[in-house]
């Protein structure tokens, strides 16, 4: 098959019409790819994902054609999709303060041009959800985008579905995780047209490598949250003489066990199965 992208964690192969999206056990801390393999990631995110698309399907189609219908070795990791014409905008929905966020509120009291209360600290919960986009920069870091330039980007119907979408997304997941004691802090949401122009939810949905969680029993806002899924390689990476650039350090064996058990405990703890 043709390999169509390689991003720092997942393929994109071309099967004919259809796009075959395969998740490795890479992991990325500080946006750089670490050297050791977390075994069964690739399997439980791409697992959640497909979860998520069943549980959103009347919020928005998804671009899932078949999670079986893959090559025998992605087996279980990978998913047949359709083919989109992708709009070339992270559609980010935010209901906690954290990341950038958190930093652009400091500087202006806004984000994404939206004013928030006084008093909000690190980690506090929003009024209500904000679309936060950025652009998909080939290169180097996506910036914050307003939503006049979204609507000069996509045009001004799409934009509105786009913001729309990604904050009913945003909602109905973190209602339902709100229910199973987890709280979705953020997540980075890509959206694509059918040649008819349907909009349809792309790429993956809530998991750890595109969204923040934290337990709800451990939420205490005014300070850094724990988050369920790469806070120990967050934590072990942070105590190393490492610059944060690459290579990456090796990961020892009990932070890649510990790292397992806390996307296994994730996965259970919002599908419900084992
Ligand atoms: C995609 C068609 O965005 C990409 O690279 C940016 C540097 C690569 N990419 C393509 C897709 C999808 C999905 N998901 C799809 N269903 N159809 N292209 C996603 N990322």
């Amino acid at each position: 098959m043709e390999l169509v992208h390689s991003g720092k964690v997942r393929e994109l192969y071309a099967d004919g019409d259809d796009i075959i999206m395969v998740a490795s056990d890479r992991v990325s801390v500080y946006d750089v790819v670490l050297p050791t393999p977390i075994p069964g990631k690739g399997r439980v995110l791409t697992q959640l994902s497909l979860w998520w698309f069943g549980q959103l399907r009347d919020v928005i189609p998804g671009h899932v054609l078949s999670a079986t219908d893959v090559p025998a070795p992605w087996q279980g990791r990978a998913i047949r999709c359709r083919r989109l014409q992708m709009l070339p905008v992270e559609c980010i929905a935010r209901g906690y303060l954290a990341g950038l966020g958190l930093a652009s509120y400091r500087e202006t009291g806004t984000i994404s041009g939206v004013r928030l209360p006084p008093g909000l600290g690190e980690g506090s919960r929003l009024p209500e959800p904000v679309f936060t986009p950025t652009t998909k920069a080939a290169a180097g870091h996506d910036e914050p985008m307003t939503f006049s330039e979204v609507e000069a980007l996509v045009g001004g119907l799409t934009a509105a579905g786009l913001r729309r979408a990604t904050l009913e997304v945003y909602r109905r997941g973190a209602e339902l995780a709100a229910r199973r004691g987890v709280l979705i802090a953020d997540t980075k949401l890509e959206f694509g047209l059918l040649p008819d122009g349907t909009l349809m939810l792309a790429d993956e949905v809530l998991t750890p490598d595109s969204s923040r969680f934290w337990l709800a029993s451990q939420w205490q806002p005014g300070g850094p949250q724990r988050s369920l899924d790469k806070q120990f390689l967050r934590d072990w990476s942070a105590g190393l003489d490492w610059d944060r650039r690459p290579p990456g350090p090796a990961i020892p064996a009990d932070v890649v066990a510990a790292t397992q058990a806390r996307y296994t405990e994730l996965f259970t703890r919002l599908t419900g199965r084992e």
